[in-house]
């Protein structure tokens, strides 16, 4: 096992990677930047490294400063967490070239599934269900083009190769409008991505987002570790997330979840990966893969108890996966609300000094989050400022956990989006199950204020 660890992050997944280390007996390096000298995880570190001033260019993102903060203090491995540099296949090059062990995928792994084009044929080829439409990448003949959105029916959806998580993509609902929104998104992408492929897609209209868990080691093992439903987001960013997914069968998302292990194996990924699906109609089609831990990991750590950090430090190690699908049990439901320092009905950004920070409590109730009375929410970064996340035995339990966890919650002097938690959690759709991914925009439509 590593004795050091270099965390390459920031905020509450700093802290939850750093908690992580402690109970593995591994000492854990804290780089930060100059706007998060006050971070609880800095105050708590054994070490700590400041890697540069604010903005996360010349920081989070600065690889040759994180590189060096790991020579300079001798760690033996880099958990990139998430966003910033954690599906970035060259960082993960740059890592293991300079010596150092990259908790995560392959950069090869990395690099086929940030090519959405790629990681479709990967998965086609591994019989994972995928979405219909072109195979692969869009030929430039128009003709070509119209018969091919002919075949899968429209409406289509055009997207970059280089996309992904909502960016670069397009929705054409007639023949007629089809070659210009190529045309449109390959500009776009050529410009946004450095990449202007791109490949269509039958377009789903009332999609749910729903999500399988995997993690396998360097040792040909991979288990899934049940679904998520990530469905309630707007504009592309998630709010709150559950497992196990609403009215969904569970013979269903075992034979989704075993394509996935089966993917896995025939590709060679290693760490925690997330497939991400569009269910509609009691069918699952795959659209992308996430090679990094998410934000909502701890729905799937609650009814599963797989620690997911952990096990990802100890395959990254090179040890073997400590449980096999047999030991994989989903217990009762979890719901994850994301505590964001925003306006909760106007979605504008609320940084600043927190006066008061009294987090819930009690059975089934955990809150990951890095702040404090007195803590600084910096204006340089994400505005997600922690996360409550509740168990209970059945989903009633769960919500009416949570009703009781957002009531505690206290967050004094700047503004949060528990205002619209607390709504959410007594909202007749919500309560009975199984919204789709649009619910959240038209629910605000209706109750603007
Ligand atoms: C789609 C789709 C409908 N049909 N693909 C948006 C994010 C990116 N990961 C893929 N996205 C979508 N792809 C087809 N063929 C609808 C979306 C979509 C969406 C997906 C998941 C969660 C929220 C979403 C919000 C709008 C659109």
């Amino acid at each position: 096992m590593f004795k050091k660890i270099l965390v390459a992050n920031r905020g509450e997944i700093a802290l939850r990677i750093q908690r992580a280390c402690r109970e593995l007996g591994i000492r854990a390096v804290m780089v930060y930047s100059e706007a998060d000298r006050e971070a609880k995880y800095v105050k708590l570190a054994e070490e700590a490294v400041c890697i540069g001033p604010a903005p996360s260019g010349l920081s989070y993102l600065n690889m040759p400063a994180i590189i060096s903060a790991a020579e300079v203090t001798d760690a033996e491995a880099i958990h990139p967490g998430y966003g910033f540099l954690s599906e970035n296949a060259d960082f993960a090059e740059r890592v293991e070239k300079s010596g150092f062990q990259f908790i995560g995928p392959t950069p090869e792994s990395i690099r086929i599934m940030g090519d959405k084009v790629s990681a479709k044929q990967a998965m086609l080829r591994a019989g994972v269900p995928c979405v219909p439409g072109s195979e692969g990448e869009l030929p430039d003949d128009p003709v070509q083009i119209r018969r091919i959105a002919k075949t899968v029916g429209y409406p289509v959806i055009i997207k970059a190769a280089g996309g992904g998580g909502g960016r670069g993509m397009r929705v054409v609902h007639t023949e007629a409008a089809l070659i210009n929104a190529v045309q449109m998104t390959k500009a776009e992408a050529g410009a946004a991505f450095g990449n202007p492929a791109v490949y269509l897609e039958k377009f789903l209209q009332n999609p749910r987002h729903v999500e399988i868990q995997i993690i396998a080691d360097k040792h040909k093992n991979a288990v899934y570790l049940g679904e998520r439903d990530c469905s309630m987001q707007r504009r592309h960013q998630k709010v709150l997330e559950e497992s196990p997914a609403p009215g969904i069968l569970r013979k269903l998302i075992e034979r989704v979840g075993e394509r996935c292990v089966a993917a896995c194996k025939k590709i060679g990924y290693r760490g925690a990966g997330t497939f991400e699906f569009l269910y509609e109609d009691g069918e699952f089609y795959f659209i992308e893969m996430n090679t990094r831990v998410q934000v909502e990991h701890p729905v799937t750590e609650m009814v599963t108890g797989v620690d997911i950090v952990k096990t990802q430090i100890m395959v990254a190690a090179g040890e073997k996966l400590p449980f096999t699908q047999r030991d994989i049990v989903v217990r009762g439901h979890a719901i994850e609300c994301r505590v964001n320092a925003e306006d909760p009905f106007k979605f504008i950004p609320s940084p600043g000094r927190v006066t008061m920070w009294h987090a819930p409590g009690g059975p089934g109730v955990r809150v990951d989050s890095h702040v404090y009375t007195n803590y600084f929410v910096p204006p340089n970064y994400d505005s997600m400022i922690g996360k409550i996340i509740v168990h209970g035995d059945t989903r009633e339990q769960a919500m009416a956990r949570m009703r009781t966890a957002l009531a505690e919650t206290v967050v004094e002097g700047i503004n949060t989006n528990i205002p619209l938690h607390r709504e959410l959690m007594v909202d007749a759709k919500f309560m009975a199950g199984g919204t789709n991914i649009h619910y959240l925009e038209h629910w605000l439509e209706q109750h603007k204020r």
